[in-house]
């Protein structure tokens, strides 16, 4: 067993199935142990994809993520992924394979300092050393496992992998955990809730890591909160749900700001302000802050208390109270979500993103995942789409880069194959990250990656308008639309022109034995209306 085994085996004993990345020579001998040890390498067409990748993995399998990439410019693609665990706080291990030991730091093709690279954007960012090989690695595990979760980074010299290993296959565990909160600051939290006429709970991202979700929507019931989500947190609980307002800060977000800053208590459930900003939205409503840390709110935000500690704990704690009573109305809140449901569809003469979207969710059975990216298309999907189950709405809110919803979507159908999912992207997303197609096709998922083709990088070509800069480097394409070729890379691709169409085709592509890509041609100018209104 050379230390690459090693490494392996400690990755495997952890729960890791499979790794995402880019070889070189350098990467050579731990792709070997991959092999041999049974990890999977999932070749990808980008690092930043392994990284996505990697991510949405740590959030769905309860082992940490894994991607690997070469030194230097691999390293560099890599980072963009790794920032996404970074923000979006998903338990991740990055392995970069780099040069031998007495290379590093010389002026040496493709050599930079990694560690310098992943400091801002880690945990930690540790060197793999003979005879420290097991400590390491567990540790690493054991640190992007502990809440806040997160990625770590691990630098593995050529040399180092190759040598003998001198040490066992460590035992997994260690985890640091968050200590419940004190009894009486929930306490005083039910009181708090008990007295306010008109409370609202947003549900935020780190909610998403609780291990029982089941707790929110108990919480929710018992003291029979109105609850809105922020954009990742929808689905931990039904949006189908009597007590479901919707998702705030996203397309029509005024007609919820109106709402939310009707409340005379705001109820943070694992809120975590790396999506919005509590002062962006919240006036000056009292707010209650319920999460596993203080919030970082402005000196404007009237923070009235906080309750620090296990989510999951004071979640429980809540559930059991006596049951708080208020005075909203059943029939107040249907009003206000038919109406929201209503302003982010306005007519359209022509094929609206808005039509799309619907015509996605119609198609997609009620427990399947959707991915998808960033964009105006990210905005309008947010508010508009309804999720029902927790981990079915994958996408990030917190490091919000282009290029996420591919790979998220390759990961979502690695670790649950027997779920269906749909990849929703826009156009300008799409043509970021459009190799990874290929590895769809190579892993042989069945895939619907349907494109919102509006030919604009749409949500910067409505910031545009609403600054009155002139339209400028932001249109994908002047041609008139032509239907796409037969396949890309030996995907089959359509090009669908009604939501009639699309349904229909993201039917058919979810039964395919492998990924087909659907283009579709959509009018997206009610953006200017209902994103950024
Ligand atoms: C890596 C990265 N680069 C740039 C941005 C800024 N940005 C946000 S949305 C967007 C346009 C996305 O275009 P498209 O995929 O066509 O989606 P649409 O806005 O048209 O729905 C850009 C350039 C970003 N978030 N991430
Ligand atoms: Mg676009």
């Amino acid at each position: 067993m050379n230390n690459a085994d090693l490494i392996v085996a400690t990755l495997k004993a952890a729960g890791i199935g499979y790794g995402f990345g880019i070889p070189s020579g350098n990467v050579l001998p731990l792709m070997e142990a991959m092999r041999k040890g049974g990890i999977e390498f999932v070749l990808t067409a980008h690092e930043g994809s392994a990284g996505f990748a990697a991510d949405v993995s740590g959030r769905l399998t309860g082992a940490p993520g894994l991607c690997i990439a070469t030194l230097g410019p691999g390293a560099t693609n890599l980072a963009t992924g790794v920032g996404s665990a970074w923000l979006d706080r998903s338990p991740m291990i990055a392995i970069t394979c780099n040069l031998n030991t007495d290379q590093l730091g010389r002026r040496i093709q493709m050599w930079i300092d990694h560690h310098a690279l992943f400091k801002p954007i880690t945990k930690a960012t540790l060197r793999l050393e003979r005879g420290r090989i097991a400590e390491t690695v567990s540790a690493a595990i054991a640190l992007a496992m502990s809440e806040p979760m997160g990625p770590v980074h691990l630098d593995l010299p050529e040399d180092v992998a190759l040598a003998p290993a001198t040490e066992t296959v460590p035992a997994s565990g260690g985890r640091v955990v968050v200590e419940p909160a004190p009894e009486a600051d929930v306490a005083r939290a039910a009181e708090l809730i008990a007295a306010a006429k008109r409370p609202v709970a947003v549900i935020g991202s780190s909610a998403m890591r609780v291990a029982d979700p089941s707790l929110l929507r108990k919480v929710i019931e018992r003291h029979g909160l109105p609850f809105a989500t922020t954009t990742m947190a929808k689905g931990l609980i039904d949006e189908d749900h009597r007590l479901s307002v919707g998702c705030i800060e996203r397309a029509c977000r005024q007609i919820q700001r109106k709402l939310l800053r009707s409340a005379d208590l705001i109820v943070g459930l694992g809120y975590d302000t790396i999506e919005v900003e509590y002062e962006a939205w919240i006036d000056n409503v009292p707010l209650l802050q319920i999460d596993i840390e203080p919030p970082d709110v402005a000196p404007s935000v009237n923070l009235v208390h906080h309750v620090g500690g296990d989510l999951d704990r004071s979640l429980a704690l809540l559930a059991a109270l006596p049951a708080a009573t208020n005075r909203w109305a059943a029939q107040a809140l249907a009003d206000h979500r038919r109406a929201f449901h209503q302003a982010l569809r306005p007519e359209t003469k022509s094929f609206s993103a808005h039509a799309a979207i619907d015509a996605v969710r119609r198609a997609l059975p009620h427990d399947g995942v959707l991915t998808f990216d960033v964009g105006a298309h990210t905005h309008q999907i947010a508010s508009q789409w309804t999720a029902h189950a927790p981990k079915s709405f994958l996408i990030t809110n917190g490091w919000s880069s282009m290029g996420f919803g591919l790979p998220a979507a390759i990961a979502a159908k690695l670790a649950q194959p027997k779920l269906p999912a749909v990849c929703l992207i826009g156009d300008g997303c799409f043509q970021m990250t459009c190799g990874e197609v290929a590895v769809a096709k190579r892993l042989n998922l069945s895939l619907p990656i349907v494109v919102l083709d509006d030919k604009w990088l749409g949500l910067i070509k409505v910031k545009q308008i609403r600054r009155q800069f002139p339209l400028y480097g932001t249109e994908l394409q002047a041609e008139d639309y032509r239907d796409p070729p037969a396949h890309y890379f030996g995907v089959p691709a359509v090009g669908v022109r009604s939501a009639d169409a699309l349904e229909a085709a993201v039917g058919a592509a979810l039964t395919a034995k492998g990924p087909t890509v659907i283009e579709a041609m959509v009018d997206s100018d009610h953006y200017i209306e209902t994103v950024y209104d």
